[in-house]
C-alpha cells in the first residue's frame, strides 16, 4: 500500500506542492467527519446567508468552505484563495507560491438527501513579480495549473489527483491516511452513457438538442446505438463515474440568462475537471473550445462544459461546428 505522500514524492512531485496538497488533505479529512455526522452534527439544513453565485448556502457549504480557507491560508506556502463561497479571494501570506481555487462542497443540494457530494480544488503558481495581492493573478487559464483534483464524499472519500504526469486516485483509510488504489487513470474512448438535465432541453441551441435527441433515438436512429442515461446533479460523481468507467457529462450553454456562458463556474469547478479528463485522455470543451483554452475574465466566470471519452466529445463537437438542427 502506498501513501499520498509517499506516491507524490517517489514521483518527483515539487516539496512545496507536496506540502499544500498533504495540507488541503487535511481539510478535506475534516470535511468528510462533518459530512459522516451528518445530521448528528447539527451541520444539516440551509443557513439564512446567500453566496455571490446568488444561491442559497447549505450550513455544511460554509463550514467546509471556513475548513479549506483557514488550513491553506495558515500554510506559509499560500498566497491567495478564491472560493465559490467567497465574494472575493482572500489573501495569505504575501510571498506564498500558490493560489488556490476551490468548491468547498459541490453538489451541495444533495446534502440532506445523503447522496455524494464533493470538494473541487485547482492549484496554480502566483505570477511573479507580484507586489500588490490582486485578483488579476488568478485570472490565469486552466492549461496553466500545476495540479487539480477532488474529494469525492461518497460510500468511501476517494481523492483523484493530477500534478500534469496522468490521474491517480487515493482512497481514504480509517486510520486518517490517502492510499493509492488506482493507477495512471485511463477513460474508455467510447462511450454508451450521458449525463445532462434533461428538463433543460428546451432552453439548449439546437445543435445540442440534435445531439441529445440522436443519443435518445438509440440504435434506430443515427448513433446506431443504445445509450443510457445518468444525472445525480453532482458534478464530482458524475465526473468520477466518467474517470472510472467512460461516459460523457455536459451542462451546456442554455437561454434562460443568454449573458451566462453556463451554469459551471470556470476557475473552481470546469478548469480542474478539464485538467483531470485531459491528463485520463479525454477530452473537455465548451461545445466549440477546449475549457482549458478559456482566458478567465473574472473570478466567478461561468462556462459551457462537455467532457468525457474523447470520441464522444469529438461528435458533440461536430454537432456543434455543423451547427446540426433537427
Ligand atoms: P442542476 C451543483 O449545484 C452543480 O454545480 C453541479 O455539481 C451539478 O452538476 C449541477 O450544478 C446540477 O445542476 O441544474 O441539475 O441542479
Amino acid at each position: 500500500m502506498q501513501l499520498l505522500s509517499s506516491f507524490l514524492k517517489h514521483n518527483k512531485t515539487d516539496d512545496d506542492l507536496v506540502e499544500v496538497i498533504e495540507v488541503l488533505m487535511i481539510a478535506c479529512k475534516e470535511v468528510a467527519l462533518q459530512l459522516r455526522e451528518g445530521a448528528l452534527a447539527g451541520v444539516l439544513g440551509t443557513s439564512t446567508l446567500t453566496n455571490v453565485q446568488g444561491e442559497t448556502q447549505k450550513k455544511l457549504d460554509i463550514v467546509s468552505n471556513d475548513i479549506i480557507k483557514k488550513v491553506l491560508l495558515d500554510n506559509r506556502l499560500v498566497r491567495g484563495v478564491a472560493s465559490e463561497e467567497e465574494d472575493e479571494p482572500v489573501w495569505g501570506d504575501r510571498d506564498g507560491r500558490f493560489l488556490v481555487t476551490f468548491d468547498p462542497l459541490d453538489g451541495s443540494s444533495n446534502i440532506d438527501i445523503n447522496v455524494s457530494v464533493g470538494t473541487i480544488f485547482s492549484i496554480i503558481e502566483a505570477p511573479k513579480p507580484w507586489a500588490k495581492q490582486e485578483t488579476e493573478e488568478f485570472l490565469q487559464s486552466g492549461r496553466k495549473q500545476i495540479a487539480a483534483g477532488y474529494v469525492l464524499y461518497g460510500p468511501s472519500a476517494v481523492l483523484a489527483l493530477t500534478t500534469g504526469k496522468g490521474v491517480n486516485m487515493f482512497t481514504l483509510a480509517h486510520t486518517g491516511d490517502f492510499i493509492l488504489t488506482e493507477e495512471n487513470v485511463t477513460i474508455p474512448k467510447e462511450t454508451s452513457e450521458f449525463a445532462i438535465n434533461m428538463s433543460n432541453r428546451r432552453f439548449w441551441e439546437p445543435a445540442m438538442q440534435s445531439y441529445i435527441d440522436d443519443l435518445i433515438a438509440g440504435a434506430e436512429g443515427p448513433r446506431e446505438k443504445n445509450y443510457n442515461m445518468r444525472w445525480v446533479a453532482s458534478m464530482v460523481a458524475e465526473v468520477h463515474r466518467v474517470l472510472t468507467r467512460g461516459g460523457i457529462f455536459t451542462y451546456p450553454w442554455d437561454n434562460r440568462d443568454p449573458s451566462k456562458p453556463g451554469k459551471l463556474r470556470l476557475m473552481y469547478e470546469g478548469n480542474p475537471m478539464s485538467l483531470l479528463i485531459e491528463q485520463a485522455g479525454g477530452g473537455a470543451t465548451t461545445c466549440y473550445d477546449d475549457i482549458l483554452d478559456v482566458q478567465p475574465e473574472h473570478i466567478h466566470q461561468r462556462v459551457s462544459v462537455a467532457l468525457g471519452s474523447i470520441k464522444e466529445v469529438e461528435t458533440l463537437k461536430a454537432y456543434h461546428r455543423e451547427g446540426k438542427k433537427n
